[in-house]
C-alpha cells in the first residue's frame, strides 16, 4: 500500500495518542510501537520481511538490520547494491557498507570487490578489530581471511551494459530517483528498534554507477550514510553520496532530533542544510529517513520520488517522503 506522508500523521506517539482514547471506549489492546523496521526504496519492503522474522522472534536489531539489507545484497536484479550491482568506470563491481548497534559501536568497509554481503564484513570489522573502516584490498583480505567467499560480482548484464556504456563513451549521467527505473543506483539503508528497545541501523550499496575507480561514498562514512545513537534515533541517507558527506547528513538529522524535533522535521532540516550549502543541489537527489527512539519515523528528500518501507505488529507499508523541491 502506498502511502503519503502528511495524509498518515497518526502513527507512532500520535498513533497511540488515539489508540489510548478509543481503549477506554471500546478496549481494544493498545498498539505497541516497537519493534519497528524502516529502509528505503520499493526494494525496502522485502529486506523490511526479513528484518521482521527477527524482530518478530524477540531478536536483536543488529541481527535484523544486517539481515535485512542483505536480501538487496544478494539479489542479482537490484543493480544498486551487492551482487549484480552495476560497476565502476573500469568494470569493477566495488562496494560501501556500514552497520551501527544500540552501544554505539561501527563497522565500515568501502571500495570492498569481490564479496556478496559487505554488511557482514562492515559488522566483522566491528565485532573483532579495534577499527571502524577497513577499505579497498586490505577490507578484501580481512574478509577472506575470516570466511567470506570470493565471487565475481560483475553479472553478465551488468557487464554488457558497461560495454555499452564504455562504447558509447556516454559522460556520467546523475540519474535522479534511478530506482524506478530498472537501471536503479540507489542505496537501502535500514533502522530498527527491537522489542527491548535497542535500536541498530544498516547501510549498503554499489555506489553511482561507471564511479571514477577508488571513489567513495557516504554509505559506509559513519555519520553520513548512518548514524545510530540509543538516546536520541538513528537515521541513514541515499541519493548523491558526495552532498551527503559535505553536510554530515545522518549525524545531522540525529542532533536535530535530539534537539527536540520530529524525525521528519530533522530529515527536512538536513534536505535544507543541503539546500543552503550546495549550489547544484537542484540536480540531484538525497533523501534521508530516520527513527526515533520511541518509535517514530520520518523522511524528506530534495526531488519528489523518495519512497520507503514501514514494518511494525500493524503495516508493511511503502510511504512517499514529502520533498523540498515540488517537481521533478
Ligand atoms: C553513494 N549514496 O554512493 C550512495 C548511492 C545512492 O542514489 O544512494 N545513490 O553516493
Amino acid at each position: 500500500m502506498m502511502i503519503n506522508r502528511r495524509s498518515f500523521i497518526t502513527k507512532g506517539s500520535l498513533g497511540l495518542a488515539a489508540v489510548a482514547v478509543a481503549k477506554r471506549a471500546v478496549s481494544i489492546p493498545e498498539e505497541k510501537p516497537l519493534p519497528v523496521v524502516v529502509s528505503t526504496w520499493n526494494f525496502g519492503v522485502a529486506a523490511n520481511e526479513a528484518a521482521w522474522a527477527i524482530l518478530s522472534r524477540g531478536g536483536w536489531s543488529l541481527d535484523a538490520v544486517e539481515a535485512g539489507v542483505r536480501v538487496p545484497e544478494g539479489d542479482p536484479d537490484i543493480t544498486s547494491v551487492g551482487y549484480g550491482g552495476i560497476p565502476d568506470a573500469r568494470g569493477k563491481v566495488t562496494l560501501d557498507a556500514c552497520i551501527m548497534d544500540e552501544k554505539g559501536r561501527a563497522g565500515s568497509v568501502a571500495c570492498l570487490q569481490h564479496i556478496r554481503h559487505p554488511v557482514s564484513v562492515a559488522r566483522m570489522v566491528m565485532e573483532k578489530t579495534p577499527h571502524v573502516m577497513l577499505a579497498g584490498k586490505g577490507a578484501l583480505k580481512f574478509a577472506l581471511a575470516n570466511g567470506f567467499e570470493k565471487e565475481r560480482l560483475l553479472t553478465h548484464k551488468q557487464k554488457q551494459e558497461w560495454k555499452k556504456w564504455k562504447k558509447e563513451k556516454r559522460a556520467f549521467a546523475n540519474n535522479i530517483n534511478i530506482e524506478n527505473q530498472h537501471n536503479n543506483h540507489d542505496t537501502i539503508g535500514m533502522l530498527a528498534i527491537d522489542s527491548q528497545g535497542r535500536i541498530s541501523g544498516a547501510c549498503t550499496t554499489s555506489g553511482i554507477s561507471y564511479k571514477l575507480p577508488g571513489r567513495v561514498g557516504d554509505s559506509p562514512i559513519i555519520g553520513a550514510g548512518l548514524f545510530v545513537d540509543c538516546n536520541v534515533g538513528g537515521a541513514v541517507a541515499t541519493g548523491t553520496g558526495e552532498l551527503v558527506m559535505k553536510t554530515l547528513g545522518s549525524h545531522l538529522v540525529v542532533e536535530m532530533m535530539r534537539n527536540g524535533m520530529s524525525p521528519d522535521r530533522a530529515c527536512e532540516e538536513a534536505v535544507k542544510r543541503i539546500a543552503l550549502k550546495i549550489p547544484d543541489y537542484q540536480n540531484h537527489q538525497v533523501g534521508f529517513l530516520a527513527l526515533s527512539k520511541n518509535g517514530d519515523w520520518g523522511a524528506y528528500c530534495i526531488q519528489p520520488g523518495f519512497n520507503f518501507a514501514v514494518k511494525n505488529n500493524y503495516r508493511a507499508d511503502l510511504e512517499n517522503a514529502e520533498s523540498w523541491l515540488k517537481k521533478l
